[in-house]
């Protein structure tokens, strides 16, 4: 018998249990388990029903995802499916946790199934850029009918228990074990005498036209650029005109198809990186300190939003601010936070106002902080404040607290040396807005302990964030390698592209925004505040956005006056372009003695990307960023870049490091100033590697 899947007698019930952790992924010492257990149940004259479980906290998480790529090995899991729906007796899955992909699939090809309350039922493959692919989409609308079928696997959702019951994906609701329901169930149906009922049987589904292109509209316009999702409702319409057999062959003709897209091998590598991230040789085997309590130092937005995710999570928040007028100002803030997490359906209406009178209050004395296991601050981006702050921390703090920044560029080493105790110094670097944002840049100085790095890093986890380890430097990871992209839009804007052709070129790309529709947003007084802090040291042949300083002083600060790039008028979705910005911007050319020039949206984008990832080599290459795919991961939850590209690296890999070189050093010879190769860019090429080949380093 296999190893990774039981057999065992219960009564005249056949109990089959698999056992692969941690999540009961489908790989092929499983499929070959289940085969076999199944054909000795399905010849076994004294075994009248059989039961499927998956031991652990989940039935089965899907395929087993790390094969993918690799030569599919027999039994496939399709065949898999199919052999136990073919069995003669009735096979009954007992479903807790998650039954997910091939998971779900596999309880589909089972003739009853009974779902303990909590679990989630769902086929979440096109988030890996797949189809389900074991006639999920086949015998799905079987079941639950075409409209609610493409509600749920374009979107790559699940249902509950409590829903699946309700449509008819799952038969019961369990009661005590998975084992005790599942028997239970089985005895009462060989007690009814009842046989194989087999989803792929029933009737093809009722074809629901006005749904199919609700689905596709939706699709088209919210997932721009990815494929499998309007692939999958291709699937499920199959299901409506082609019987079982030939639905699952086109089911699985499409699955292939959607395997060999570069999407799929993005989408695969953010789901591996997700986790890869918090893998750190500095942290394995660390014991995080204990944070029940926390002090947020400032009640602005940042402060705010920071003590807002905290307590969504249960955290207890003390925040001090200078008097009693700024610290209701922030308790109002934070209230108003909450309720935008009660109308999206994460917190109870009862629970925001247990969390404001329970868990959080207000101080303007840093003694108030005397217990608190860690705080946070989160003042005004200056030096001498920020000293100031961790000044008082020092002196108030009990020993083991741990001391964070939440400053976005300033020197985290220059701020721990300030106190004495160097070693509790951290950098939490949120982004806003704090309590929405999931990424969390924790900036590890010279001297922070290996037990705070891990503490900050228990603490994202807690908070529902994921973080990523940076290096100090101005503007650690993502900041740092923003502006240079960012000047990288700036040079062509001056060259002769329109910013209006630039941010449509980035968002064809699939980013979100382009940058200047993302300085509108951020408010174009932050770029001018920043270009002035480096006027010092900027040097001479770096490209100055002169427009974007008149703008400035226009008063035009983007959306929050109404108008900066784009003016943006009530009622109006997004900003639409103004001619003066374009006379501003012709205005710099002439004065530069610039002739302006065409842009291909190719170029823009080809330009916009190199900058990025010549700046990005440049940053694991200083160990700023530890690998690559620290990179992509800052990419992929700060920044909104596309996921199916699966973050700027491994783009990179897959546009070939070779063909980037050759750009960069193509542009350079108009502007070796900006242009100047990364190192590691030329040792990778020279070396014929790419970026995934340093993920493993530490
Ligand atoms: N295959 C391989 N490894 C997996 C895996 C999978 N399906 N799911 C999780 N892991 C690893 C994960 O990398 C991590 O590894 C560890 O398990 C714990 O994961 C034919 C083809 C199930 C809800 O997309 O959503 O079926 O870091 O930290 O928080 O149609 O894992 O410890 O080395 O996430 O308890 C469809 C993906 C596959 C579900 C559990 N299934 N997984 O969450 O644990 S395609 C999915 C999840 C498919 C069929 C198609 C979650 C979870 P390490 P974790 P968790």
């Amino acid at each position: 018998m296999s190893d990774v899947v039981a057999y065992e007698m219960d009564g005249d019930i056949a109990v089959i249990t698999i056992a692969n952790p941690p999540v009961n992924a489908l790989g092929h010492a499983v499929r070959q388990g289940l085969w076999d257990a199944i054909e000795r149940f399905d010849a076994d004259e004294a075994a009248h029903a059989a039961v499927i479980l998956g031991e652990g906290k989940l039935f089965i998480g899907g395929a087993d995802i790390s094969e993918f790529g690799k030569p599919p090995q027999d039994p496939w899991l399709p065949e898999v499916v199919n052999r136990i729906e073919a069995c003669g007796k009735p096979v009954v899955a007992a479903i807790q946790g998650a039954a997910l992909g091939g998971g779900l699939e596999v309880a589909l090809g089972c003739h009853y199934r009974v779902a303990m309350p909590g679990t989630k039922l769902g086929l979440p493959e096109v988030n890996l850029g797949i189809i389900p692919g074991a006639g999920g989409t086949q015998r799905t609308p079987r079941l639950i009918g075409v409209a609610a079928s493409v509600q749920m696997i374009p979107a790559g959702g699940n249902l509950s228990a409590e829903d699946a019951v309700a449509r008819g994906l799952a038969d019961t609701l369990g009661e005590g074990s998975p084992r005790e329901a599942g028997l239970a169930y089985a005895r009462e149906l060989v007690g009814q005498g009842a046989g194989p009922r087999r989803v792929g049987a029933l009737p093809c589904p009722k074809t629901d036209e006005a749904a199919l292109e609700q689905a596709r509209a939706l699709w088209r316009k919210k997932s721009a650029g990815e494929v499998a999702r309007l692939a999958a409702i291709d699937a499920v319409e199959a299901a409506t005109r082609l019987d079982i057999a030939e639905g699952l062959d086109e089911e699985r003709r499409i699955f292939r198809e959607m395997m060999e897209t570069p999407q799929r091998a993005g989408l695969i590598h953010a789901f591996f990186i997700e986790r890869k991230v918090a893998k750190l040789p500095e942290i394995e085997g660390v014991a995080p300190r204990e944070v029940a309590r926390i002090g947020v130092i400032g009640g602005g937005t940042m402060g705010a939003g920071i003590a807002t995710a905290a307590l969504t999570r249960g955290l207890d928040v003390t925040l001090i601010e200078r008097d009693e007028a700024s610290a209701d100002k922030a308790r109002a803030t934070i209230s108003k936070n909450l309720e935008g997490a009660v109308k999206r359906g994460k917190l109870s209406d009862a629970q925001k106002d247990s969390i404001l009178s329970d868990g959080f209050r207000t101080a303007t004395g840093y003694d108030a902080l005397s217990e608190a296991d860690l705080a946070i601050e989160a003042v005004f981006e200056d030096m001498d404040v920020k000293k100031q702050v961790f000044a008082e921390l020092d002196r108030v703090m009990k020993k083991g607290a741990i001391l964070a920044t939440n400053t976005s560029y300033l020197d985290v080493n220059e701020i721990a040396a300030s106190i004495s105790r160097p070693g509790d110094v951290i950098g939490l670097h949120f982004f806003s807005p704090a309590h929405v944002m999931k990424l969390l840049e924790v900036v590890v100085a010279d001297q922070t302990a290996n037990d705070v790095t891990a503490t900050a890093f228990a603490l994202a986890k807690k908070l529902g964030k994921v973080a990523v380890r940076a290096g100090v430097c101005d503007g650690f990871i993502g900041n740092r390698i923003l502006a240079k992209y960012r000047a990288a839009a700036d040079r062509m804007v001056l060259q002769g592209a329109s910013p209006y052709q630039v941010d449509r070129a980035v968002k064809a790309f699939g980013w979100p925004m382009g940058p200047y529709e993302m300085g509108d947003l951020a408010g174009l007084d932050i770029g001018y505040m920043t270009r002035k802090r480096k006027e010092p040291t900027r040097d001479p042949r770096d490209v100055v956005p002169t427009w974007a300083d008149e703008l400035y002083h226009l008063g035009r600060l983007g959306q929050k006056t109404g108008r900066g790039y784009y003016i943006y008028e009530e009622g109006k979705r997004g900003g639409q372009e103004d001619p003066e910005v374009e006379e501003l911007v012709a205005k710099a050319r002439e004065k530069q003695g610039i002739a302006p020039r065409e842009f291909t949206d190719a170029e823009i984008q080809r330009r916009y990307m190199a900058a990025l990832v010549n700046e990005a080599a440049r940053v694991v290459e200083e160990g700023i960023a530890k690998r690559p795919l620290d990179v992509d991961v800052t990419f992929l939850y700060g920044y909104g870049f596309p996921r199916w590209r699966g973050g700027p690296m491994h783009w990179a890999d897959h546009a070939g490091l070779a063909d980037l070189l050759s750009d960069i050093k193509e542009y350079a010879e108009e502007d070796d100033f900006f242009w100047q190769p990364a190192p590691l860019l030329e040792r990778l090429v020279a070396d014929n590697a790419n970026f995934a080949s340093l993920n493993d380093q530490g």
